[in-house]
């Protein structure tokens, strides 16, 4: 074997070993990006494995290439945990990420210059469902539904009302940042009414369906996708659910239709994340992010900031800066400062820029892996209250810093 084959990263390649060490030490912050989560070590083992090595184009024994054997194995694996723990008919588990796998579902189920009808992107909405930069809006043309402007809320009769305006043949339901409940029974409702598809994609939700902690969309959609490194807490990549009726055209979709190789080491590593989701323990947690999003949103509302829609039924919140002097992009900087890493985000009807927005959004999933309870969110929110309020003084701002690097140093990832 080439000697370089055995070299430690470390010493191979110095430059990106510390990049990723760096990011370690990152990831010791507080952080309340929504969409991120922490994996178990045995996740990440998988996603090392040699399984990268393998080409299996191709589904457990119809494979294009010898020596599948193992990629048979771990594939069937990560299916039959996956529809154990959905209770889905069939499981495609090769979607490398959320959009691919809903392009594969309009791949599969629609003709170009169908209509698409998706929640409004700065409403909640995700670019690949039918936004006109994503491959989902140049094929098929997106029509889209907001939430009600007084509540902040889904009106599943104003999303029936647009669904017979716009004629969709798929409509899409789950979102990035939407705080509340999907309605899927209402969304069956409406798809059937106007003759149309239901894709429910519930990358943001899929860890708290799994755990029962929200409704699942399994009797009411046709097809569901999700990605696996949110709340399921998996390696980064997607899977798609639907009915056997549509097995066929889902597989042939994804591959030969939008992908070639799937990645068998991340595959591998979906069996594992799949199996750990199916143990108490980790619906026990996945409950306990949505009770921490609800102490989260509690006290920031108790503390004098605006929510959007007032509050929580999930793991995220959108923090409404619109009647203060800050941007959510100037938020974002100024939690930066302070060692709390969110993402800012448009609020329902924002009049910023999608650079710039009049939100934050928060979410409790990496905190409550690393052990953080409602005492804790208590904190987090003063100390987020506490930066935002004076955003000016560099006092402010150091003494928040301070406390957050105390927390952090409690509830350690990788020390
Ligand atoms: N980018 C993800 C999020 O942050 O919600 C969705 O794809």
């Amino acid at each position: 074997m080439e000697k370089s084959f055995s070299k430690p990263l470390e010493e191979l390649d110095p430059q990106v070993h510390e990049a990723i060490e760096a990011e370690q030490r990152r990831q010791e912050g507080i952080n309340l990006i929504a969409s991120e989560s922490l994996t178990s070590l045995a996740v990440r083992q998988a996603c090392m494995s040699v399984l990268t090595n393998k080409y299996a184009e191709g589904y457990p024994h119809k494979r294009y290439y010898g020596g599948c054997e193992s990629a048979d194995v771990v594939e069937n694996l990560a299916i039959e945990r996956a529809k154990k723990l959905f209770g889905a008919d069939h499981v495609n588990v090769q979607s490398h990420s959320g959009t691919q796998a809903n392009l594969a579902v309009y791949l599969s189920a629609l003709e170009p210059g169908d209509t698409i009808l998706s929640m409004e992107l700065s409403h909640g909405g995700h670019l690949s469902h039918g936004y006109r930069i994503s491959a989902s809006g140049m094929i098929y043309r997106g029509e889209f539904y907001t939430v009600e402007r007084d509540t902040q809320i889904l009106d599943p009769d104003s999303v029936m009302k647009r669904a017979k305006q716009t004629n969709p043949k798929m409509i899409v339901c789950g979102y990035s940042s939407y705080p509340r409940d999907v309605p899927f029974a209402e969304f069956r409702q409406i798809a059937d009414e106007v003759g149309a598809y239901l894709l429910a994609d519930i990358a943001h939700i899929a860890g708290m369906v799994g755990a029962g902690a929200h409704k699942s969309p399994v009797k009411y959609a046709d097809f569901i996708t999700t990605t696996t490194h949110k709340t399921l807490m998996g390696p980064r990549g997607a899977m798609i659910m639907c009915a056997d009726e549509h097995a066929q055209s889902i597989d042939r979709a994804v591959f030969p239709g939008i992908q070639g190789g799937p990645m068998m080491h991340t595959i591998a590593a979906k069996a594992v994340c799949f199996g750990e989701n199916l143990t108490p323990e980790r619906k026990r947690l996945n409950k306990k992010i949505v009770d921490n999003a609800r102490c989260l949103a509690k006290s920031l509302a108790d503390d004098g900031m605006t929510l959007v829609s007032q509050g929580t039924d999930n793991h995220l919140m959108l923090v409404d800066l619109s009647k203060t002097d800050l941007t959510g992009k100037r938020a974002e900087e100024i939690l930066g400062q302070c060692g709390i890493t969110c993402n800012k985000n448009a609020i329902p009807y924002d009049e910023q820029s999608p650079f710039v927005t009049s939100g934050i959004r928060l979410g409790t999933p990496s905190l409550t892996i690393r052990g953080m309870g409602s005492r804790q969110m208590s904190q987090i929110s003063a100390m987020i209250t506490e930066a935002l309020k004076a955003p000016k003084d560099p006092e402010s701002i150091k003494n928040t810093a301070q406390k957050a690097a105390l927390l952090s140093d409690e509830f350690p990832v990788y020390k």
